[in-house]
């Protein structure tokens, strides 16, 4: 045992190294075992000390004392090692709860949601009311009463679902006109915007279901120059302010005189011959409009030599395609949410 500081040195300093790397409490706790626990390394050099000549004794054991105090100082230094790194990733991971925090998606309206909209604020700014009503309609509503007759070509272009011989998916918002005029006396003044069903091939123009916006106008001396003047402004509403309106001769069973309605091209202001959206000729075509027929005001009760009125029909997905310059319809009803959100973006 005459090599007792030697190999002392050797352990203690084995036992430094490994409580250094030691990464948890466990760990530290099963070095304290190992070296200085009953069974551990320096105890049984502890126990040697009963085989050294008795003068010798005395300073081995100091000897052991002393490593085995070392020893717990460095156990001491590593535990304390451990806790102030845990304290730290505790204060790492703490929550901050006044940290922003993540705004969920709150999705958008839909491009034609949002121009229905901007049309009935603008006819609400000028005293209209919306009317809203039923998509399947009886055949006199949508025809009858709105000087088509049954077995009027007319009928045609109106083709649509049928549910019965009488009733089927309204083509069109013009069945809310004749209700709200057969209920209520003249002056009324009146938007009707809503879904609307047309047995048509779906193609880059054309849905089955679309959306009308369908606006109406009867009083005493209502005029063309009044529908004129409306449709002016809507288009400047929805386009900007220098947008453009113009009428081209039409016809329609329900209106006498007829005009399809033209607007400036919101692209290219008529000023791009190769433009994409106008096809160079500088107008957009948005619907119909025309003076109410008096067939049409006599059927709900009115008297056509003491009222007129204007009355419009345009497709609220067509006024969607110009605003926003998409080429296809379809766009608005893929679901396609990427699509969705970048028009979204342009609220
Ligand atoms: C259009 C075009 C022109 C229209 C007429 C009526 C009613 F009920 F007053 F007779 N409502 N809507 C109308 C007129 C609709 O859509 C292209």
């Amino acid at each position: 045992m005459n090599d007792l500081p030697a190999s002392l040195e050797t352990v203690r300093a084995r036992f430094a190294e490994a409580a250094a790397a030691a990464s948890n409490e466990e760990t530290l706790e099963e070095l304290r075992v190992a070296y200085l626990g009953r069974s551990g390394e320096v105890t049984a050099i502890r126990r040697g000390i009963g085989r050294l000549p008795p003068p010798q004794r005395p300073g081995a054991g100091k000897a052991i004392n002393d490593a085995v105090a070392a020893m717990e100082d460095v156990l001491a230094q590593n535990r304390d090692r451990l806790a102030a790194r845990s304290a730290q990733e505790a204060l790492a991971q703490r929550i901050d709860v006044t940290f922003p925090a993540t705004r969920p998606a709150l999705g958008s309206l839909h491009p034609v949601r949002r121009i229905i909209d901007d049309a009935c604020a603008y006819f609400e700014r000028h005293g209209f009311a919306i009317v809203l009503g039923p998509e399947l309609e009886p055949d006199y509503y949508n025809f009858d009463a709105l000087n088509i007759p049954a077995e009027h070509p007319a009928r045609e272009g109106f083709d649509s679902f049928w549910i019965r011989d009488d009733l089927l998916l309204r083509p069109h918002t013009s069945p809310m006109q004749i209700r709200t005029m057969q209920r209520h006396h003249p002056p009324v003044a009146i938007v009707a915007p809503g879904k609307c069903y047309r047995r048509d091939a779906v193609d880059a123009r054309h849905l089955f279901q679309f959306h009308q916006i369908e606006g109406l106008l009867v009083a005493e001396g209502v005029h063309f120059g009044h529908l004129k003047g409306m449709l002016d402004g809507l288009c400047r509403a929805l386009f900007g302010e220098s947008q453009r309106v113009r009428f081209r001769p039409s016809f329609f069973p329900f209106t006498e005189p007829s005009a399809e309605v033209d607007t400036t091209c919101p692209k290219c202001r008529g000023e791009a011959p190769a433009c994409s959206m106008c096809g160079g000729s500088g107008w957009i075509e948005l619907g119909g409009a025309g003076m109410v027929h008096p067939n049409v005001l006599r059927e709900v009760g009115y008297d056509p030599n003491a009222v007129s009125g204007w009355a419009f029909g345009f497709g609220a997905e067509r006024l969607a395609l110009t605003r926003y310059e998409v080429d296809d319809i379809r766009r608005f009803v893929d679901g396609d949410v990427d699509f969705l959100e970048q028009l979204g973006a342009l609220a």
